[in-house]
């Protein structure tokens, strides 16, 4: 199944008198506070996110899994999918892999696939999470901070092994999301379960390549309900330090206690130089993986008020950063919620971007706390859609992505193509 541009831009021109209304109607407006509408679409087409191999087929809960039909079969497949995803977005242009999940048997025809489809490799996931097939020895209870130095061996060895996969397919950094923890008061030492843990990932960072990143992402809890290695940004920051320049923090929105202020932990990492990116979602309780922006649109605002602020302090384009959506659940079209998630990032992103900062900084400096939270809402209430759809209209995507699904039946022809109960490898 493919999308062919002919018929991306059929649908466009079928939109277009009502879109040029609203997006110049966008441009008048923003005109008259001093912001070129041009130069925000201009850093929306610059801004891609990446895909995970995991989100692509519907995720299940540890209740049941209903199959949505057509999901990815193979490696192959999750690629067309998120090639699928990019030619209506022209946002999505990178898939990250989960290996063992995602084993690339003939990395040169992987390669030769992705780049036809205009994708590139993201950050490759290492999993030691689950016990795989003929695994020697146990994850149960930990792996890069286990007891058994044997266990800890082999899950460095893995990590090595990840690697050397995204060698060969051009990523540029490792992923790490360690489950290690304990369940239980006494189960394990907080302080050896750090030291292990530092002396497996320097093993590891020993072995990435020189252009290569470690992005080292935590979690509060879950698997483990009591204690969780790396448990919050302060714990990655300090395994961060201690690794070494190519080692950076990964922040998953869902990974943090209730209310934490997730925007103060991006702006603090920013200052330190040491965020790797992102892992985006959304939830209402904890690790819920929903549509990103579905649930606290306005926590995203203000995540990404932070971000830009940051990447201008330190002169880093939105390139220069690891994107990426990680989210998967029960009951939408997992593509669909795809789109739905690259465009709220895209979104959240375009309204930070009209925040008046000379003003913002002006109002703080006389403690106007009015003012201040003004100038941000106004931003946040500003309908910026019209330049989203103007970005992916000008990048050769379509204006109104999920539109274009349904219209010309994607899931359909993909149900035809690889049948109505589907599995796709992964979580
Ligand atoms: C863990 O909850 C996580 O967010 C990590 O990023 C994993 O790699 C991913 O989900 C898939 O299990
Ligand atoms: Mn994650
Ligand atoms: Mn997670």
């Amino acid at each position: 199944m493919k999308i062919e541009q002919y018929q991306i831009d059929q649908h466009n021109d079928g939109l277009l008198s009502s879109h040029n209304n609203q997006y110049v109607y966008t441009k008048e407006l923003l005109g008259e506070q001093g912001i070129y509408a041009d130069e925000v679409v201009k850093a929306l087409q610059d801004f891609q996110v990446a895909i995970p191999s995991w989100a692509l087929g519907t995720g299940g809960t540890r209740f049941g899994r209903f199959s949505g039909g057509g999901e990815p079969r193979s490696l192959e497949e999750k690629i067309e999918d998120v090639g699928l995803l990019h030619a209506l977005n022209r946002s999505s242009g990178s898939i990250s892999l989960h290996i063992p999940w995602d084993i690339p048997e003939q990395p040169k025809e992987t390669i030769q696939l992705a780049s036809s489809l205009g994708l590139t490799f993201d950050a490759v996931n290492s999993n030691t999470f689950q016990d795989q097939k003929n695994q020697e020895l146990s994850y149960k209870f930990g792996s890069l901070s286990h007891v058994d130095a044997g266990v800890r061996k082999q899950a460095v060895n893995h990590n090595i092994e990840v690697i050397k996969y995204g060698e060969q397919l051009g990523s540029k950094a490792l992923s790490v999301w360690l489950s290690d923890g304990s369940c239980f008061p006494g189960q394990s030492s907080f302080v050896k379960a750090f030291q292990y843990t530092l002396e497996s990932l320097q093993e590891i960072y020993a072995a990435l390549p020189d252009d290569w990143k470690v992005y080292v992402e935590y979690k509060a809890y879950e698997p483990n309900f009591y204690s969780t290695v790396i448990q919050d940004w302060g714990s990655s920051l300090l395994f961060c330090q201690k690794l070494g320049p190519k080692a950076d923090v990964l922040v998953d929105l869902g990974h943090h206690l209730p209310n934490a202020n997730i925007e103060q932990i991006v702006a603090t990492l920013m200052m330190e130089g040491r965020l790797a990116g992102f892992h985006f979602n959304d939830s209402k309780y904890g690790d819920d993986d929903l549509t990103v922006g579905s649930i606290r649109p306005y926590m995203l605002f203000l995540i990404f008020v932070e971000l830009v602020d940051g990447m201008r302090r330190a002169n880093r384009g939105s390139s220069s950063y690891a994107w990426m959506i990680d989210a998967s659940h029960n009951v939408k079209d997992p593509l669909e919620d795809l789109l739905q998630s690259v465009e709220a990032i895209l979104i959240s992103y375009a309204e930070a971007l009209l925040v008046d900062r000379k003003k913002l900084e002006q109002a703080r400096s006389v403690n106007d706390v009015v003012l201040a939270q003004q100038i941000l809402q106004n931003a946040f209430r500003t309908d910026v859609r019209p330049l989203v759809r103007e970005a992916m209209r000008q990048s050769g995507g379509a204006i109104d992505p999920v539109g274009l699904f349904r219209q010309v039946g994607v899931r359909s022809e993909l149900m035809n193509e690889r049948g109505k109960i589907t599995v796709a490898t992964g979580l």
